[in-house]
């Protein structure tokens, strides 16, 4: 069977409901801090867990017989910066609980997320490349640099199966977003269909490398399913959706809501999306495991519109 721990965050519940749908219902356990939405809870069984805490981990995984973890729960950039040392407690000792149950052979493989925030400011901005400049400059990008050097040293000293992807900033409609910097590409949606109009927290021309959930989904089960040997890269593989800024997103939005106004209100996370890229190249993705993603601005905007207006 299969644990998903952080089940109800952004991801997570996608995630779930889409690993339930490929693999049966009850082959997929969901776990979280706190119950979800109403799909994921009716869909397949549901464990409260507090993923820091090891034994909680390990009970679930012994009594389900888990063979595979994904491991969707943190702290992201902005509640980061609010709380340094729980992010690092929940972001850090969730990874090393799974880990050492891989390396202890309780489970068989495990998938870790990491983000394109792992990038600093003294990182190239345009088509980032997968090794190069690092030096995060948020509590969130440390820890997930971190998180990719332990994933890698558990691979190379313990023969850990652990997968890795950087996810850029993800846009997605079925749950509420929390605590990230990208979320104003998610907000700005809702407040649209609501006030027709969005105060967005980052400059006009802040441009930050984006996804539509669904290709992130694809792009997980992905690089899950695929034969061991073709994971070529052990820290984390970038990944590339789209780029845009928030006028431009604004302009995608007025084709739909003509009447729709945006002003810019900087706010503490201009400085986090700053500090990160503006493209990604993630040209090893695409070589060692066919990736490619499928959702441009134009499509998530319609996507997004038509789903939050049902
Ligand atoms: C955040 N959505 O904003 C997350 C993500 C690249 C951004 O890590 O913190």
């Amino acid at each position: 069977s299969i644990l998903i721990i952080g089940a109800c965050g952004q991801i997570g519940t996608e995630l779930t409901l889409a690993l339930r749908e490929r693999y049966g219902n009850d082959r997929v356990v969901a776990s979280d801090i706190r119950e979800g939405n109403e799909s994921l809870m009716q869909s397949g069984p549901f464990e409260l867990l507090d993923a820091t805490n090891y034994q909680a981990v390990e009970n679930i995984v012994m009594h389900y017989e888990i063979e595979e973890v994904y491991l969707m729960a943190a702290m992201l950039s902005a509640t980061a910066e609010k709380f340094p040392m729980r992010a690092w407690d929940l972001n850090m000792n969730s990874l090393f609980h799974v880990l050492n149950l891989a390396k202890d052979k309780k489970i068989s493989k495990v998938f870790w997320p990491s983000s394109i925030a792992v990038f600093g400011p003294g990182t190239p901005k345009e088509n980032t490349p997968l090794h190069t400049i690092m030096e995060p400059s948020t509590v969130y990008g440390i820890s997930k640099q971190s998180g990719e050097s332990w994933c890698s040293y558990y691979f190379k000293k313990y023969g850990v199966d652990v997968r890795s992807v950087r996810y850029p900033g993800l846009i997605s409609w079925k749950t509420l977003p929390g605590g990230g910097t990208t979320d104003y590409a998610i907000d700005i949606y809702h407040s649209a269909l609501s006030h027709k109009k969005y105060s967005c927290f980052l400059k006009e021309n802040t441009k930050l490398p984006m996804m539509y959930m669904d290709d992130a989904i694809r792009a997980t089960i992905a690089i899950m399913e695929c034969d061991s040997d073709t994971i070529l890269e052990r820290s984390s593989y970038n990944l590339a959706g789209m780029s845009f800024t928030p006028a431009e997103i604004a302009k995608s939005i007025q084709k739909y809501i003509p009447s729709f106004e945006i002003e810019y209100n900087p706010d503490f996370r201009q400085d986090i999306a700053d500090s990160w890229p503006s493209s990604i190249n993630d040209s090893e993705a695409q070589k060692d495991w066919n990736w490619k993603s499928n959702f441009n601005l134009e499509q998530t905007t319609e996507e997004m519109l038509r789903n939050l207006g049902k």
